[in-house]
């Protein structure tokens, strides 16, 4: 018996590399898929995802409970001084760049520099996760999210070499699968990405035109409205009628929310379409107006306190900005509404 073991044992290690014994769950089928879309050699498709590995982490780290933190607490991650900091000296570098940039696009500069500044502190943090192995790991191993993340994962395969950062199985990422300064998904990259410096690539690890270009693509094709509005504060009156906000669709114009109850703190366009969010601040509940611009932060992560974050840090800088302009002439482009929504 113990023989027939061995014997057994090693007849399956000399068979290991004879066969697809490293083949993912489904990955017959999704090679198969990307051949037929992109013309792609299947052996070659295969050899990369069998180069790819589930890691465990990837699975821990997507399974962690969410903390529901209030956003008190949240703000205090995202717009520390280092934060703010960072973002006025990245603005000042980049400034020629990111105005004309913003300018093309229709959108305001200082939410493409919160955006970074959020998601990567400025490209610091891009991720160290090998995006290959995230996305086969969710894809092929992560059935609560498999629909999304395997088409994700196609995607990835799919998307034409001169879009990608690097050679494709060593590109790095977050644990979900985003890459680069703007942390973007594949499917995001085919659909927003742009080469902004006209080299024939689009590099978002790498290439600053293409980072900044692609966020205020991004925000322009999601329907950013420029010089519009994004949050402004509201006093709700003790009668105010209690609403439900499912999301920050704007679904109200600001003179019925005004009848209300729901007072604005500075002077707002009485016919603009605005949302209500309600924020757990440190002094009590906050109320906002929030507008279609605020919405557009949302695409980028659903979460209101994501985008109240981004709004906040993008106000910040622009204050740091200026005061570090103080007595010369040039100033960033703001907009007075934009400039008043703290
Ligand atoms: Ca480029």
């Amino acid at each position: 018996m113990k023989g027939r073991t061995i014997f057994a044992l090693a007849a399956l290690c000399f068979a290991a590399p004879l066969t697809a014994w490293a083949d993912h769950p489904g990955q017959a089928q999704l090679v198969a898929e990307v051949a037929k879309d992109t013309g792609k050699d299947p052996a070659a498709l295969n050899a990369l995802l069998n180069g790819a590995q589930r890691q465990q982490s990837i699975l821990d780290a997507i399974s962690r409970p969410a903390e529901a933190k209030p956003w008190s607490d949240y703000r205090q991650i995202f717009l520390t001084p280092a934060r703010i900091n960072a973002g006025v000296a990245f603005y000042r570098e980049h400034q020629a760049l990111l105005e004309s940039v913003a300018k093309k696009y229709g959108v305001a500069p200082q939410y493409i520099v919160a955006i970074i500044g959020v998601e990567t502190f400025y490209g610091r943090n891009t991720g160290k996760y090998k995006v290959l192995d995230a996305l086969v790991t969710l894809g092929l191993y992560y059935p609560p999210r498999a629909a999304f993340f395997r088409n994700e994962l196609k995607t990835l395969l799919e998307l034409p070499n001169s879009q990608l950062a690097g050679p494709l199985a060593a590109l790095t990422g977050s644990y979900a699968g985003a890459q680069g300064w703007g942390q973007f998904m594949p499917s995001s990259i085919r659909d927003f990405a742009v080469d902004e410096d006209h080299d024939g690539r689009i590099d978002l690890q790498n290439s600053m035109p293409d980072i900044i270009g692609s966020v205020a693509n991004y925000f322009a094709k999601h329907g950013w409205v420029t010089g519009g509005p994004v949050a402004a504060r509201a006093q709700p009156d003790a009668a105010a009628k209690p609403l439900t906000v499912k999301d920050a669709t704007p679904q109200w114009p600001v003179e019925q929310l005004e009848a209300w109850g729901y007072g604005p703190l500075q002077h707002l366009d009485p016919g603009a379409l605005a949302s209500m969010q309600t924020l757990q601040g440190a002094n009590g509940p906050e109320y906002w107006f929030t507008f279609q611009n605020f919405r557009v932060i949302t695409t980028y992560n659903r979460s209101v306190m994501y985008a109240m974050a981004v709004n906040q840090l993008a106000q910040a800088i622009v204050d740091g900005v200026n005061q570090s302009l103080s007595g010369a002439t040039q100033r960033p482009q703001t907009d007075s509404q934009e400039n008043a929504t703290r």
